[in-house]
């Protein structure tokens, strides 16, 4: 309840920050682009996970306010990043079954990509199956939408529901981003490193590009790379920073 109480502040008392971790090319470790992820420093509690404080935003709605800051925050230091680093970077943004619920989600969204002169197709929007569970009317429609004004949706955590595949068939989905459970093992175990090739060969044969969550050690890194495994995010590259730190690396690369 504490934690609640103060999360109802947290916005008005900019203790929400949004942190930035590249999105590399696994040819060649180029950044291309980031995912959002959202950090929570409070002065009582401390740091807050997402883990933790993301279901509490769900539950009381607090999520519609903090979703649009998480956007509005995204857009604008991509904006920027496009303008003096690469026209073409990306930016992966989160987004939770009620935000995606919805009616305003998407006229919200356009109105943001307008206002901070975004190009759609530089937006990667990541939902997790629980988005698709409910099967509900306005989500296909706000599906449809997204996809109908040129920003793309990622499958996240892709391997860890239990129906993935038949999503997969069913909605517009653009990018996999194998969940970092099966990247963990797949240099001492056979099985994770077939169905990780597997998941990559099933992306690529549904014309969908491929990501590789949490990257932490070389030996993986080269094991995606010989799998053609499209992009690549992980420690091994960089945890995800505050704006500015991220910057510094896109700077040292350009
Ligand atoms: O950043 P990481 O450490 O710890 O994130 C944990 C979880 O919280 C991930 O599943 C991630 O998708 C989720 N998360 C992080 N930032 C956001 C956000 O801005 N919006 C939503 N809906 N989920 C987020
Ligand atoms: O669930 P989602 O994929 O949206 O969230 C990504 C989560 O993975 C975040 O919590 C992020 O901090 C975390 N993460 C990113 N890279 C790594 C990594 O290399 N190893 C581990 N263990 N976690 C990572
Ligand atoms: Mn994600
Ligand atoms: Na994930």
């Amino acid at each position: 309840l504490q934690v609640e109480e103060q999360l109802r502040n947290a916005l008005k008392t900019n203790e929400l920050e949004v942190y930035f971790q590249p999105l590399v090319d696994i040819r060649n470790r180029n950044i291309i682009g980031a995912e959002a992820l959202l950090r929570w420093h409070n002065l009582e509690l401390g740091n807050v996970t997402p883990d933790e404080f993301i279901p509490i935003a769900e539950q009381t709605g607090l999520i519609i306010s903090i979703g649009q800051f998480v956007l509005q925050s995204a857009f604008i230091a991509a904006h920027h990043w496009q303008t003096h680093f690469n026209n073409q970077f990306k930016i992966a943004i989160n987004v939770s079954p009620k935000q995606f619920r919805e009616n305003k989600f998407v006229d919200m969204l356009e109105a943001l990509l307008t206002q901070y002169r975004i190009q759609p197709n530089s937006v990667e929007l990541e939902i997790t199956e629980g988005v698709l569970l409910s099967g509900d009317q306005i989500i296909n429609n706000n599906l449809s939408a997204i996809n109908d004004i040129g920003v793309s949706i990622s499958m996240d955590d892709f391997g860890t529901g239990y129906s993935s595949l038949s999503y997969l068939r069913s909605y517009p989905f653009d990018t996999l981003k194998v969940d970092k459970s099966f990247i963990n093992d797949i240099t001492v175990d056979p099985g994770d490193l077939e169905l990780v090739g597997a998941a990559i060969a099933m992306g690529h044969g549904l014309n969908l590009k491929v990501v590789a969550e949490g990257i932490e050690t070389e030996e993986q890194y080269q094991l995606l790379n010989a799998l053609k495994c499209d992009y690549g995010q992980g420690y091994l590259f960089s945890k995800p920073l505050p704006k500015a730190e991220f910057e510094a690396l896109l700077y040292a690369q350009h």
